[in-house]
Parts: C-alpha cells; structure tokens; sequence
C-alpha cells in the first residue's frame, strides 16, 4: 500500500505563527537551536552587567561623587561579576560549542539532546533567580535584595548576620541551579566527542575545538563540584544554623575561600580554553596554513588542565598561609605559563609565511593574541608572593583580569562571533562595520584597562566606593571611564551589525571563507539533520580535502 504523504491534510492550527515559533524554541531539543538560545541569553545578560560596570564607572569618575549610594555600588559590582562570569562568557561559550562540536565531528546531534536542552534552561533559570533578587526585596534600596557581597561571597560576609535578607540566598541558588545545567553541559560534550564521531575522524584527526571542548568539560566537572559542596555549606550555615563558615564557632573563613578558589581559577581556564579553541580555528584559516603543532596544541591544553588545577591559592597569598604552600602555589602559578606560551608561539607559527586576510575575525584573533601576552605577563607578576602583598586587592587586579576576560576572552568571542555568523543566520555581516568595531574596541579598551593599572599602583583598593581626591586618580579614573563608554558604543554597533546584517547581509553560501572543518561542508543555516550523509573523513582538514581532491599533498595528517 502507498501513502501519498501530500494528500494528507495536516490539520492548521488556529495558533498565530509566531506562538508556533516560540513553542518550538521553547521546547526544540536541537544542539543547533540550543546553541543560538545561549548565545541569545548571554548577550541579552552582557548588556545588563555592561549597564552595571559604566554605573560603577560614573560613581569612581572622579573623588568624592555620589551617583550610587554605597549599598548600591556594592551591589553592582557584585551582580556585574557575578553575571558576565555565570550568565554572559559561559553561556556564549557552551553556545559555540553546542552548535558547533556536532557539526565538526560530523555528528547530527549531541549525544543527550534533551538533557541538553534541561542543561539550558537550568542555567536560564540560575540568570532569571539571580535577577529576580533586586525585585525580592523592597526596591533598590531596601535590605535584602540584589547580593552585595562581591563575586566571591568571602565568609563572613556571606553568612546571615552580615547578609541579612535573601540577597546572597539568591546568589548561592542561582549559581547552584546553573551550576547543575553546566554539568549536563559538560557530560554531553564528552559523550559527544568520544561516541559521536563520523567514521575515519580518529582523535587525532579531530578539530581543535572539539579537543578544546572536550578538555574544558573536563574541567567543569571538576571544578564545578566543590562550589556546589561550598554552596549547599553556606546555606547550611545561612539557614539551618550551620557553622561550616562561622570562625567563632569553630568553622572557618578560608575554608570557604580553599573552596571558592579551587573552582574559581580552574573556572577562568574554563572560559579561556574555549576561547584558545577559537583561535585555533580562525587564525589558520585567516593565514591560510593549518596549525602548527597540531599534536602539542592538544598536549599544551591538557597540561593547562592539570597546572591550572594547583594554582588556587594564588588567590589567598594575604591570608597568611606559611611560606611554603605560598611557595608551592607561586611556582605552579607560574609553571601554567609554560603550556599558555606553548600556545601563543603555536598561533605566531601558524601566523609565520603566512597569507594573512585581515578580515574582521582575524582582526580581533589579533588583538586577543598582543592582549591575552600581556594579560599573562602581569599574571606572572602577581605569582611573585612579595610583589603580590603589594598589589592584592587593588585597581592593579581589576586591571589585570579585566586584560584577560575583556582583552583575552571577549576579543576571542568576537572573532567567533564574526567567523560564524555567516553559518548560523547564512548572512554576511558588514565587514565595514565589523572593522569600526573592531577599532573602537580596541581604543576603548587600552584607555579603560591599560590606564586602571596606574590607580592600582599608586595604592588605590578595588571596591572602595569613592576616593580621596590623591594626586592623578582623578584624571586616571576619568580616562578609565571614557574608556569603558567607549567600549559600550562598540559594542552596541556590534549588535546593530549583527541584527541588521540578519536580514541585510549579502548571502553567505555554504564556505564563505574558503575553510577546511565541516561545518563549512553543508548549507548555512545547516539543515535540522546536519548532514544528508554521515561523511567519512581522512585527515583534519576534511573539506579542503573534497575541495582539492588533485593535491594530495596539501592532506594535512
Ligand atoms: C567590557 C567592559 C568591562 C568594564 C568596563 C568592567 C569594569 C569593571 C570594574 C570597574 C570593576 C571593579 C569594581 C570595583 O572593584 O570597584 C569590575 C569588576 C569585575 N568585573 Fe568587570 N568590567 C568589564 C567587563 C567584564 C567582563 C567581560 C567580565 C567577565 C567575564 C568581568 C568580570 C568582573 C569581575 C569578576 C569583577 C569583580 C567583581 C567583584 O569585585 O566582586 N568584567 N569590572
Ligand atoms: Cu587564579
């Protein structure tokens, strides 16, 4: 019996289209649609912390100003680290490699679908709780709303009687609740990576960035537990009268921060590596030669893994611990400088007679290159323990991890968001635009993060809420905060780029950037099964090999 499938009248429903649309977004299970919905949530969250650092700007613009009262400062910037770190760069990097590791290991899906899909919306959930905060208490400025106690909730400040209300409640669930969802996130990827690959894609024949992916999986789920550990103490402590965190009765202080660090530093490796994995897609196709050291680059990351596992007290060289755990701790502190300059010189070697395209992409692969050296650099002098007493806790810090997750990791965003785009919307961006702002960026950012070492030199603390005016803080911090808007202007050309080009942008086609990874392979957007075929591959740059099948010298293996 045949079934002519076009006689059967599907029943329309009554529904207005657009709540079809959202019922299937809300409910898709696809790696492809999950992926546009983090990256969707991350933005939406980076302009919301974006918003709370120019607030914390305006107020430390000059001496004495009272733009924001203290309570409110503290929590801006509470809620502007706490969000860019949890709800911005993680989301926007489990977004890439949702969409993207599937279709480099030539898969037509991860391998949980919908445990994927909880994994979003946990984390979803996690940003709505954390935000829900500023309206759980009496307005703004009423007790017991939005967490004031700095992205780290150091004890005592967490615990009720120097946090009454809910506000650092919130803080504990939401990142609780969102720590779950980057668990499933992390399980998937690795079951993906080592059951989903099409036939003839060996580990060693694998994209970067799904080794990249695969090593910061790794580490998330790793890291990730001894917060949740953390976390389930201090409401514990906050609401069952607890003493995990309480040093006068018998708990104490740095326990909490052992247990904050030994996920926190691992946590900034695990928003760095994806963006090395970035990088090592990017920068050998804008050179036009495949990487250099393929087999040390994925050794350097698994080196990174481990090192960067053993360098949290770094973070605690005031507290007064003896002299050779600070030993202990600076030496790995700066034996996880070895693997991240194996890498810098790797990305130079590709570089090297090269036939460089300075498209937008590679613009801001540059950039992240000059940036993340320099972030590194000032790292290593803070691993020296001396030199370290000095600058603990003051603007120089700020300055420094700023050079890393701004200057190393946003940039590195960038690049991926401008290399991408073409394949998730099938769309050109404006390459004009996409250069403005590339350049606004980058004044923006020199002016704001080079300038904010000065301050912190010259003694200035991070999180105080004004200053005295001292000689040249005034004039500094000023320059730090035109610099900040700046970067904002920038980053709303960004988005204008991005939602105009959608439907402006010339047509990408499925290869617009002559690539070799297979992605590129299918159409743009791809189809909802990724590939009509399974390919079968026979060396890490699959489809330049189907693009160049008369030069078999050009496989590269
Ligand atoms: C793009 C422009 C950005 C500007 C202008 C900016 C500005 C600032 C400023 C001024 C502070 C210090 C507040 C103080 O101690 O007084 C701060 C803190 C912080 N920022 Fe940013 N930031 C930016 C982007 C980011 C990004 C992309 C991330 C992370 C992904 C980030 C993470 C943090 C963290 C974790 C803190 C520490 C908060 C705390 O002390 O509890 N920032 N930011
Ligand atoms: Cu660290």
């Amino acid at each position: 019996m045949s079934t002519n499938v076009s006689a059967i009248e599907t029943p329309q429903s009554a529904a207005p289209a657009w709540t079809e649309t959202l019922h299937e977004w809300v409910t898709t299970v696809d790696h492809k649609r999950l992926g546009i919905l983090y990256i969707l949530y991350g933005l939406g969250f980076l302009v919301m912390a974006g918003i709370e650092a120019l607030i914390i700007r305006i107020q430390l613009m000059h001496a004495h100003s009272s733009f924001v009262s203290p309570q409110v400062f503290n929590r801006m910037f509470t809620m502007h680290g706490t969000t860019m770190i949890f709800f911005v760069v993680m989301p926007i990097l489990f977004g890439f490699a949702n969409y993207l590791v599937p279709l480099m290991i030539g898969a037509r899906d991860m391998a949980f679908p919908r445990l994927n899909a909880f994994s979003f919306w946990l984390t979803a959930l996690g940003g709505l709780l954390l935000y829900f905060s500023f309206l759980g208490g009496n307005g703004l400025y009423g007790a017991g709303n939005a967490p004031d106690v700095g992205w780290w909730a150091y004890a005592p400040l967490g615990a009720k009687a120097f946090s009454p209300g809910h506000s650092t409640g919130y803080w504990t669930i939401a990142l609780l609740v969102s720590g779950f969802g980057s668990v499933g996130t992390a399980i998937n990827i690795i079951a993906t990576v080592l059951c989903m690959r099409c036939p003839g894609m060996h580990l060693g024949r694998m994209p970067l960035l799904a080794w990249l992916n695969f090593v910061m999986s790794g580490m998330v789920l790793i890291a990730i537990t001894p917060l949740t550990a953390a976390q389930m103490m201090l409401l514990v402590d906050r609401y069952l009268g607890g003493h995990f965190f309480d040093t006068q009765a018998g708990g104490s202080a740095t326990l909490w921060m052992h247990f904050f660090w030994i996920f926190g530093h691992p946590e900034v490796y695990i928003l760095v590596i994806p963006a090395f994995a970035f990088m090592s897609e990017i920068i050998p196709v804008f050179s036009r030669k495949p990487i250099f050291g393929y087999p040390v680059m994925v050794g350097a990351t698994v080196g990174i893994g481990f090192i960067s596992m053993s360098v949290w007290a770094h973070h605690m060289f005031t507290v007064g611990m003896n002299s050779y755990a600070n030993s202990f701790f600076a030496i790995t502190t700066m034996a996880v400088g070895v693997p991240t300059g194996i890498k810098i010189f790797n990305w130079l070697g590709t570089m090297w007679g090269g036939r460089i395209q300075f498209k937008t992409p590679m613009l801001f692969s540059i950039g992240f290159l000059f940036q993340f050296l320099i972030a590194g650099l000032t790292g290593i002098i803070q691993s020296s323990v001396p030199v370290d007493w000095q600058l603990s806790l003051s603007y120089f810090v700020v300055a420094h991890f700023h050079y890393v997750i701004v200057g190393g990791i946003l940039f590195a965003v960038f690049a991926a968001f401008y290399y991408w785009y073409p394949k998730f919307t099938g769309r050109m961006f404006s390459e004009r635009l996409g250069k403005w702002h590339f350049w606004l960026f980058v004044i923006g950012f020199h002016m704001t993060f080079d300038v904010m070492h000065v301050p912190g030199i010259l003694g200035m603390p991070r999180r105080i809420y004004t200053y005295e005016p001292r000689p040249g803080w005034e004039t500094l911090n000023l320059i730090v905060t035109i610099g900040a808007f700046i970067q904002a202007a920038a980053i709303l050309l960004f988005v204008y780029n991005l939602v105009v080009s959608y439907w402006k942008g010339a047509k990408a086609g499925n290869d617009p950037w002559d690539a070799w990874t297979l992605e590129w392979s299918v159409s743009s957007p791809p189809p909802a099964y990724n590939f009509a075929t399974i390919p079968v591959v026979a060396s890490r740059r699959p489809l330049w090999d189907q693009k160049h099948p008369e030069d078999p010298d050009s496989r590269y293996e």
